[in-house]
């Protein structure tokens, strides 16, 4: 076993070694104690860049635990065991290694939700004879059906009683027939406030009961009446005979000029380190340009728009309180991705500090992706090239919903982020005869899915050919009709460099981008290299400023974030947004109103889907499709995909590329 990379993340023993250390020195162990999270304490830029293949590496781990008998939470930071391996001749270790480094209590705040903790209040409350009767009244006598399902919530919507204390909001959900869809059947007006640290229910909230409506709410094809599956298409299959082009050593990703690494954590699930254009001109040496630090999804936030008792509270930070790595779901080869798939398994834990290993959590393929670009020239003939793509992808599964994640990298040098949400919509019944709430559209019958919005945040820390950059916002200017612009055809770009952390938003009126620039490198023509982010799926916040949720997100009210790089912010509405009140990420850091001209900075982009739900969206919902892309812009002398290789042709000519057509044949 060779060391490992600085950036790799924390393995099964290295989990164990964290849950050991935190029991020996603290006492952290269960019942008494959950631990929330444990991740790599990423090393510093300087370390990462100084790094050599088998060099030893200082690894520190960090980790949320809390004591659920007085709820007070604490950061532990730890130095683990060097490695076990070869001993190399590379630099010695500064660090102590397996020591309690640092130990701090975190008075008033709340850790993430963990997935145990999800799973018992379900089985608790399925039992509490309380429950039971609730249901009952409401006919219902067979909990086996029922599926609780905890939401957390934020702090200034906690009833009075309970307030500092951690605590679960339920939906109460009810399968129409044993292995049914439980989000087929909400069990509206009935909710349950929980104690998360003793599972002891506080409160049953029990409105007004508008009934079950007779719903189609089924996607099992055991479920669904009168279910046939479609006969009429015949097999399509993707097959490289010579296998993948891409190699994977250890979490090192290479795929024609790309190069990457591969990064997991319990929070934002798939991250990408170190992005990089291999073309020999790197001003390190290692021939590699830097274009990206780390790619990662820095936090979810899905408010629910509708303010009837239902859903009053549903406010969910799918990133800060339950974690896209957590709820990161295992791959099935042929259904999930096509082709030649090479998996990467993660490695997380549980709230006892068990290591757990999701299977094929990360898939790695490449796609045909149509027409990279062509040109038929009526005496040449035609050139063509087809566009491949490098995909790193993960699926992650929070309840009723499904969020797809794919990462694509181009010959062309764009880096394309895309998401896919599906799975099953929220729903709620009205009453029989009632006119259906504003807040939302009928799918079913006296059913309504309420309006909600996905707001993501990828933290893009990039560093274009090196960590000095400068974010210009560029905008194009319409000239006014003059003598130089007889025709009023004349349309200029402009660009502004950003000067001031803050936040920025898009202008359709000027198709304003923000293109990253390097503050040393020119390409051939004298301009700074670049990076665009090309905005897209971005869509306002249309909340008011006193919203609790706004009050706790104020990330969503921009589009665009630029900070300059601190190794500590990394959370931009505040590590612990569970049960927050009040933001302390974003919002609270730029105040400080740092320069970012010429530094290392960090783009911050809000994105996602606006859902205003679609009858189509149920009883499950075809994936949504949302994404960004980060563009070359100067990055290159010119089109870097021009020397792709044509493509050999099925059947006729011999590649894709000179066969213009016959005039007259
Ligand atoms: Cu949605």
């Amino acid at each position: 076993m060779s060391h490992p990379h600085p950036l790799d993340p924390l393995t099964a023993d290295e989990i164990r070694q964290v849950t050991g250390l935190l029991r020996r020195e603290r006492g952290v162990a269960r019942p008494q104690w959950r631990i929330a999270a444990i991740e790599l304490r990423e090393p510093a830029k300087e370390v990462v860049r100084a790094h050599r293949a088998g060099d030893p590496v200082e690894r520190v781990a960090r980790a949320i635990v809390w004591d659920t008998s007085d709820g007070l939470a604490y950061v532990a930071v730890l130095s683990l065991p060097e490695s076990s391996g070869p001993e190399s001749s590379g630099p010695e270790l500064s660090g102590s290694g397996d020591t309690l480094l640092a130990w701090e209590p975190q008075p008033g705040r709340q850790p993430n939700a963990t997935v145990d903790e999800w799973h018992e209040c379900d089985e608790a409350m399925r039992r509490h004879p309380d429950v039971i009767a609730a249901l009952a009244e409401r006919g219902i006598d067979d909990p086996s059906l029922t599926l609780i399902d905890v939401w957390t919530y934020g702090a200034t919507l906690i009833p009075e009683p309970f307030a500092g204390r951690r605590i679960g909001w339920c939906d109460v959900w009810l399968r129409g027939a044993p292995g049914g869809n439980p989000y087929a059947h909400p069990v509206s007006g009935l909710k349950l406030v929980v104690d998360m640290n003793t599972m002891e229910l506080l409160e049953i909230q029990d409105g007004p009961d508008p009934g079950l409506p007779e719903v189609m709410g089924e996607y099992t094809p055991a479920h669904v009446p009168g279910y046939a599956a479609r006969t009429t298409l015949r097999p399509l299959q993707v097959v490289q005979p010579e296998g993948a082009s891409f190699t994977l050593d250890g979490h090192a990703l290479s795929w024609e000029n790309w190069r990457m690494r591969l990064g997991f954590t319990y929070r934002e699930g798939l991250v990408l380190h170190e992005v990089g254009w291999a073309d020999g001109s790197g001003a390190d040496g290692s021939g590699v340009r830097p274009i990206a630090h780390r790619l990662s999804f820095a936090e979810m936030v899905v408010p629910y728009r509708d303010p009837t008792p239902d859903h009053l509270n549903r406010t969910a930070f799918d990133v800060g309180e339950w974690g896209l790595g957590f709820m990161t779901t295992s791959l099935d080869l042929g259904c999930d991705c096509l082709g030649e798939i090479t998996y990467v398994d993660a490695v997380l834990h549980d709230s006892a500090g068990e290591p757990t290993v999701i299977r094929n959590a990360i898939c790695l393929h490449e796609e045909d992706d149509g027409v990279a670009w062509k040109h038929v020239d009526g005496l040449v003939g035609a050139e063509v090239r087809r566009r491949r793509r490098m995909v790193v992808s993960f699926h992650a599964t929070v309840a009723n919903y499904e969020y797809l994640v794919y990462w694509r990298f181009y010959e062309d040098g764009t880096i394309e982020c895309e998401v896919r949400a599906t799975g099953i919509m929220v729903t709620t019944p009205f009453p029989e005869g009632a006119e259906p709430p504003p807040y939302g559209t009928v799918v079913d019958a006296r059913t309504y899915a309420p309006i909600h919005q996905h707001f993501l945040v990828a933290r893009l820390d990039l560093d274009v050919d090196g960590e000095p950059n400068t974010v210009v916002m560029t905008e194009t200017m319409q000239l006014p009709v003059g003598p130089d612009n007889p025709y009023g055809l004349a349309l200029a770009q402009a660009g502004v460099p950003l000067t001031t952390e803050g936040g920025f938003d898009p202008n359709w009126a000027t198709q304003r981008a923000w293109k990253v620039q390097s503050s040393t490198r020119r390409n051939a023509h004298g301009t700074p290299t670049a990076y665009k982010l090309v905005p897209s799926g971005a869509f306002p916040a249309m909340i008011d400023p006193s919203s609790p949720v706004f009050e706790r997100a104020q990330v969503i009210g921009h589009t665009l974030w630029v900070t300059p790089f601190h190794a500590d912010e990394r959370w931009p509405c505040g590590e612990f947004v569970n049960q927050s009140a009040s933001d302390e990420g974003l919002a609270v850091w730029t105040r400080a109103q740092r320069p970012i001209d010429d530094t290392d900075v960090v783009l911050w982009y809000v994105f996602g889907i606006h859902h205003v739900p679609r009858v189509e969206d149920w009883p499950v919902m075809p994936v949504d499709i949302v994404s960004f892309r980060l563009a070359p812009a100067g990055f290159f002398d010119r089109n870097p995909a021009l020397d792709v290789a044509p493509q050999p042709g099925h059947g006729g000519p011999a590649v894709c590329t000179s066969h213009g057509t016959v005039p007259g044949s």
